[in-house]
């Protein structure tokens, strides 16, 4: 597979895909090591765990040029996300400590019960954020005692394939996590149906989030899935709307819009439609986007040529309102756009674009804004802005969607859960619980 650098189109390495009999070979080398891993003391898996964690810092601005190299990001997110992966890890490495089981009372004895970690773990990712995303499931797993095999994205097996290095360099016992770049429909394909692979945590689309759903259905596999999503940004009347307006653009062109949580379809209230336009389009027209290596760069290119023109096609279709610019040269680069959506039916409105283009549509009274809002299949984050604490509650309860800030658009910290409502997955990630996602409850019962 030859890796692309998204800025300039040109070669940055070539990796070799996995093929099904290697992934066999790493199961069979994971299920080696298991027993060992799962028995390591919960103080010294701990200790391990917050090594990986000093390692990763001690390269972290290594971690970030190969995430600018691999996915384009600019310098100041690649950062952040080395940084992420530390403070992840770091996070989780008290949870071997703390996976506290119950001592329940019953008659005739007593019955206690234990989280046993699943055993060897499948967790295949996308390209959009390589190092955070794998790092949601890979700790959590790894804390709870599992050994973990990680399948990137094709475009982007560079920060994942140097994190499994690190680890080793931490002290964690080989084979405990190994990465296996590849096809998803090979080496991804093949984690999922291995049946001695007991859970998959995915992360990507919803139609391969399906795929995958089903055929761990037919050996009750357990699975965890981080899917799309078109969250709205909700926009009231009596909102502070010059700061609504100024962070709409990085609410949804961050990362290039290629963000599951981006607000990519904006409501707006009827009486302040005009002057919220009138605030927003200084505010895309400064929207930096270019070179990510420079430090004030706030958006790199697409992933992809052909992303890009798939981006493209929802744009080439609608009313653009207005666009900010983008460099020229053979990058995937690509200008964000405002879209007037028209209709609810509009294409952009309704699917997800994981890129910079946002759709806008008014609405009258806060039914409508709920009705509009909870009109689509996903269901994974989304913002109210609005100065009435009472709507604030209404309608942040009434939006069936896993994650949503009240005038703000933040949406993941790694010590509160994360995840979907309808389409955009299931279960939760991050968060005190995730290492449970890892384990199977066990229920003990001792007679006396
Ligand atoms: O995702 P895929 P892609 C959405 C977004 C994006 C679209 C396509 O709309 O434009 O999905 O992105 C592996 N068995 N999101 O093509 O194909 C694949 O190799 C097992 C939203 O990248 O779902 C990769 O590692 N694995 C999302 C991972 O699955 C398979 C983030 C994701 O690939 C497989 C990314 C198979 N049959 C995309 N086929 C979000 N919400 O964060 C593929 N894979």
């Amino acid at each position: 597979m030859k890796i692309l650098n998204p800025a300039t189109g040109l070669p940055v390495a070539e990796v070799t895909p996995t093929p099904v009999e290697g992934v066999d070979d790493a199961v069979a080398a994971a299920r080696t090591v298991f027993p060992g891993w799962a028995a390591v003391s919960p103080g010294d898996r701990a200790k391990l765990l917050r090594r990986f964690a000093t390692v990763v810092d001690e390269h972290r601005a290594e971690l970030a040029e190969l995430s600018v190299a691999e996915a384009g990001h600019p310098i100041s997110l690649a950062r952040w996300e080395a940084e992420h992966v530390r403070d992840v890890l770091n996070y989780f490495a008290g949870a071997p400590e703390r996976l506290l089981g119950a001592q329940i009372p019953v008659a005739g004895g007593v019955t206690v019960t234990f989280h046993e970690p699943l055993g060897v773990v499948g967790v295949i990712v996308p390209w959009n954020y390589p190092m955070p995303i794998a790092a949601w499931s890979f700790a959590p797993a790894l804390a709870a005692g599992n050994a973990v095999l990680l399948k990137p994205a094709e475009a982007t097996p560079l920060t994942a394939l140097r994190l499994a290095e690190l680890a080793v360099r931490a002290g964690l016992p080989e084979g405990v996590f190994t990465v296996l770049p590849g096809e998803g429909p090979v080496a991804g394909a093949r984690l999922v149906e291995h049946p001695e692979v007991a859970k998959i945590g995915f992360t990507g689309s919803t139609a391969v989030g399906k795929q995958i759903m089903a055929t761990c259905a037919q050996q009750v596999k357990r699975v965890t899935l981080e899917l799309g999503g078109k969250s709205a940004n909700i926009v009231f009347a009596d909102a502070d709307l010059e700061r609504a307006a100024a962070t709409a653009p990085e609410s949804v062109f961050d990362n290039s819009g290629q963000d599951c949580c981006a607000r990519s379809r904006l409501l707006v209230q009827r009486e302040v439609y005009d002057d919220f336009l009138a605030l927003l389009e200084p505010a895309v027209a400064a929207w930096r986007v270019g070179d990510p290596n420079r430090e004030d760069t706030q958006m790199g290119p697409l992933i992809s040529a052909a992303h890009r023109a798939r981006v493209g096609s929802y744009v080439d279709e609608a009313e653009v309102l207005f666009r900010g610019s983008a460099p020229a040269g053979d990058g995937f680069w690509y200008a964000p756009a405002v879209l007037a959506a028209g209709s609810p039916d509009a294409r952009g409105w309704r699917e997800e674009v994981f890129g910079p283009v946002l759709s806008v549509l008014p609405f009258d009274d806060e039914a409508e804004a709920i009705r509009l809002a909870n009109d689509t299949d996903y269901g994974l984050s989304g913002s109210v802005w609005t100065r009435d604490l009472g709507r604030a509650l209404r309608v942040s309860r009434a939006v069936q969607t896993g994650n949503l800030s009240v005038n703000s658009h933040s949406s993941v910290r790694y010590w509160t859960p994360f995840g979907g409502m309808k389409q955009s997955g299931l279960g939760r990630e991050l968060g005190p619980d995730a290492p449970l996602a890892f384990t199977e409850t066990k229920t003990v019962f001792i007679a006396h």
